[in-house]
């Protein structure tokens, strides 16, 4: 079906121009609100369009340069081209893209980390500036104008409500039975005037299955036919088996307790392999009947919602491999009934998060001996991604687990340091850290308990012994014996270590 038999509203067929006339209609300096969360649902060609026209400026002498906000990560061909012709000023809430890394980190390019279930609430407030444009993918537009949303939520709900000017991609590679399976809902507001989000159960569905857009703030209909592209995930390595064993061992142990349901509470499962890889576990462990309640639909999810372990998932975007897009793509009304995409301010609510009562887990770059959680910094100064949905999940989980491999760099870092060099998630977050080492269970403990847990359980037995020896000299040198540290050291310490093992 072509992407113009998508748009049922003749008004809008009569806006239809290419993607280069519609980026003609972006001009420099203002900020952008584009679709698009892990790889789905992105605009596929005016970005691309825009990035040629910031080319052709800064080649006659012009500088042009816009804000990019998104829902979360995208895709080469949206913040990689205009990152590569430096045509982004500011960029929130998530990225993952390495040019854009490189110039944030360059300082080339601001970057605003913010909660993924704040975003609207900051547009809403005034904070970010003025929205002017959106470009929004959507799967079709009906007669009556409302839109079919495609392969993600994340914010497009709000940047249709609240950009000046509108310029919508039809992507006819979406899959048409895509319509029906979002719940898209228009009861949020700023305080005083907030109500209860009225969510249950993960599958509740509260919403319309449209967006609703004003038709006179959209000034270009842009036809477009290419695939998402998500990156494929590696095989769950030897690691990552372990970390998700551990995790199912907790889980078991839990629900023996009487402290879980036999079916768990809601999952929310992180990005990246060792995510992926614990749902891969949760294939061969014991429980059935499980729900979901996160934000991106991974592969292993959607395995376990194919073998019927997993009964439901509410998400606000697909961030599948390619193989596993495929497959959905292939047989999606047969899914329907599982999936639910959210606005990512519903996906990642904290109210509703806190009510159902989720598991949360996601990865994690460094962890310290008392708990404190750096998701995003390395080295204290230079970002790798954002805290994208981690912190709105790990406050208000029932339990929030943060996993990692103890060590990074081939063996060469610990990941449990003395003091972590960036704290996205204070102690107070943190209940559960996993490594392929151990588990670490930190609920009801005291700073040095968690200290002495987490050493014992969670770090590399190359690197435990200099954090054995750093606690018990902070405990007795240190001025205060609550959470002892040394603060001349907290940072060197293991680089010393280090170098003193390798006789440097
Ligand atoms: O860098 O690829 O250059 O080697 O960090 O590390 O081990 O590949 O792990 O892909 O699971 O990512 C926290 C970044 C983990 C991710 C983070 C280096 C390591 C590698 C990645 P290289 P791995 P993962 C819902 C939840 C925040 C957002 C979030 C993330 C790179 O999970 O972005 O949780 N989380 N959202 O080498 C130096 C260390 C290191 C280190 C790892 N201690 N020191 N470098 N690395 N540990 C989803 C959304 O919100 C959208």
């Amino acid at each position: 079906m072509s992407a113009a038999s998508r748009i049922l509203n003749p008004a809008l067929r009569s806006k239809i121009m290419s993607a280069e006339e519609a980026a003609a209609l972006i001009p420099s300096g203002v900020n952008v609100g584009m679709s698009g969360f892990t790889g789905a649902g992105y605009p596929k060609a005016v970005p691309s369009a825009l990035a040629k026209r910031i080319m052709d400026a800064n080649l006659n002498g012009h500088k042009f340069r816009i804000g990019v906000w998104t829902g979360a990560s995208t895709a080469p061909e949206l913040d990689g081209a205009l990152a590569m012709v430096d045509g982004i000023e500011m960029r929130l809430p998530y990225q993952s893209d390495p040019t854009c890394r490189k110039r944030i980190n360059a300082g080339e390019m601001e970057y605003i980390d913010i909660h993924l279930s704040h975003v609207a609430q900051f547009v809403w407030g005034g904070f970010l500036g003025p929205l002017d444009v959106a470009v929004v993918e959507v799967a079709g537009v009906l007669e009556d104008g409302r839109l079919i949303p495609s392969s993600s939520v994340g914010n497009n709900k709000t940047w249709l409500d609240e950009a000046d000017k509108v310029i919508l991609e039809v992507n006819s590679w979406q899959n048409p039975a895509l319509e029906g399976m979002h719940d898209i809902y228009y009861g949020t507001a700023l305080p005083p005037l907030r109500k209860p989000i009225p969510i249950l159960k993960s599958d509740d569905r509260i919403g319309d299955a449209y967006y609703r857009i004003d038709p006179k703030k959209i000034i270009a209909v842009v036809e477009t036919d290419k695939a998402d592209r998500n990156s494929p995930f590696s095989p769950p390595d030897v690691n990552s088996q372990k970390i998700a064993g551990h995790i199912l061992d907790f889980l078991q142990h839990e629900v023996r307790k009487g402290r879980l349901p036999a079916n768990l509470l809601p999952l929310q499962s992180g990005v990246g392999n060792v995510a992926n890889a614990v749902m891969a576990g949760l294939q061969d462990g014991p429980f059935q009947n499980l729900t979901a309640y996160t934000e991106v639909l991974q592969d292993g999810m959607l395995e376990l919602i194919k073998s019927g372990k997993l009964r439901c998932a509410s998400a606000t975007s697909f961030s599948l491999s390619p193989t596993a897009l495929a497959e959905l793509n292939a047989d999606l009304p047969r899914f329907k009934d599982s999936i639910i995409l959210r606005p990512q301010e519903i996906s990642n609510h904290p109210e509703v998060i806190r009510r159902l009562g989720i598991i949360a887990m996601n990865g994690l770059i460094e962890a310290d001996i008392y708990g404190n959680v750096n998701s995003t910094h390395i080295g204290g100064s230079a970002i790798m991604n954002g805290i994208g949905g981690s912190g709105d999940f790990a406050r208000n989980a029932f339990i929030s687990i943060f996993m990692t491999p103890s060590t990074a760099k081939g063996g060469n870092l610990s990941c449990i340091v003395p003091m972590v060099t960036h704290v996205d998630h204070t102690e107070h977050d943190v209940q559960i850290i996993v490594t392929e080492q151990g588990l670490a269970d930190l609920r009801g403990l005291a700073p040095k308990q968690r200290a002495h847990t987490i050493i014992e359980r969670c770090a590399h037995p190359n690197f435990r012994p200099a954090l054995r020896e750093y606690f018990d000299r902070a405990q007795r040198y240190a001025t205060g014996k609550h959470t002892p540290h040394l603060l001349d050291e907290a940072f060197s310490f293991l680089p010393n270590w280090m170098a003193r093992q390798q006789g440097r």
